[in-house]
């Protein structure tokens, strides 16, 4: 049987990519590279002392797990080290790291990421996840990295994609010529072609959804819930629940299976609680790539919306493009009450 390693695949669409030079293609390897080794710490957590908080908060005032930091390390060196980055924004880091020395000062690309998604599931061997976005800088090349190359909106991005740390671990990625998913293969440590060209059907019957959150949601997401759990056999209702507390996890089985995550307004997050640069926009140019529909839930596309701070929070409705365009709609009668 003949395997297509991610490298491989990369390589052999490099030729897709407008600017190819190379470079997009050093930096999805790299980028695969830091993965492989946050992968080998994550599976190994629960039998070292990594476990457990580090003590030290996050600007969002979160705290931080040791994998987290780990995991930010990792990819802060390996994209410093692929000379094609300039600069990072991380959940992790207040500001942007923008990378000093001539040869990283060079680098035509800037990337957003979360470099451990999911963080209250790490000590419970639940699937966590990295994302991460990348774009072309607007700042001049040789110069430091501004915040100005990461305040881009998301339908600049030219690739994004997500590790997840599951039962399995996969790369999902797209480069806007469609979404390719690799499986590693840890016997030979390398990512696999495994998910040919994913597109996400177009309807589902799974909605996912912090439900504890139930009273203060909107009233046009309280009518979608109530809409997804009525029976109604012609359209497949009652719809199924699942909610995994990972976005990457939750965004990768509704992508294959077919289902819409929704993270609306609360009262504890009154503008939603995920980040546009790198948690909606990576997943929205995906699910966009495989056919699916990413809003705000009030029929703005994710896609479209200008950044005004690198850790801005957005409501997000993403998923199967029937049932994405549906909750709008149930939003929309409703208005933001
Ligand atoms: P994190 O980046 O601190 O891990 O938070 C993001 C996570 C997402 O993975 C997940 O979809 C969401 O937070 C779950 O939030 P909640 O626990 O409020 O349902
Ligand atoms: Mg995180």
């Amino acid at each position: 049987m003949s395997v297509i390693t991610l490298n491989e695949f990369i390589i052999e669409r490099q030729s897709d990519f407008p600017y190819a030079k190379g470079e997009l293609t050093r930096l999805l390897s790299h980028i695969s590279i830091a993965a492989k080794i946050v992968n080998r710490e994550v599976n190994k957590a629960g039998l070292v002392d990594i476990l457990g908080e580090s003590g030290v908060s996050n600007i969002q005032g979160e705290v931080q797990k040791k994998l987290d930091v780990y995991a930010n390390d990792q990819f802060l060196m390996a994209l410093k080290s692929s000379a094609e980055c300039c600069g990072v924004a991380s959940e992790e880091n207040e500001d942007i790291v923008a990378f000093e020395g001539e040869i990283a000062r060079n680098g035509k690309y800037v990337v957003a990421m979360d470099p451990l998604d999911g963080s209250s599931n790490i000590d419970t061997n639940v699937s966590i996840g990295t994302i991460f976005a990348i774009y072309r800088r607007i700042s001049p090349v040789g110069h430091l990295a501004t915040r100005a190359d990461f305040l881009q909106e998301g339908a600049k991005q030219v690739a994004a994609g997500y590790i997840i740390y599951g039962s399995s671990t996969m790369m999902v990625y797209t480069t806007g010529r469609g979404v390719n998913g690799f499986t590693l293969d840890p016997s030979i440590g390398e990512f696999c072609l495994s998910h040919k060209n994913i597109e996400s059907p177009t309807s589902g019957t799974i909605y996912s959804i912090n439900e504890g959150n139930y009273i203060k949601f909107p009233t046009g997401v309280k009518n979608y819930l109530k809409y997804c759990q009525e029976k109604d056999e012609p359209t497949n209702r009652p719809y199924t629940s699942r909610y995994i507390g990972s976005l990457v996890a939750d965004f990768h089985r509704n992508l294959l299976k077919g289902g819409i995550f929704i993270y609306p307004i609360t009262e504890q997050n009154p503008t939603g609680k995920l980040r546009l640069l790198y948690e909606c926009n990576p997943m929205a140019f995906i699910i966009e790539q495989a056919g699916g529909k990413a809003s705000d839930g009030y029929e703005t596309r994710i896609l479209d919306i200008h950044p005004d701070s690198l850790h801005q929070r957005v409501p997000l409705f993403i998923g199967s493009w029937n049932m994405v365009e549906n909750a709008e709609r149930f939003v929309a009668e409703n208005g933001n009450t």
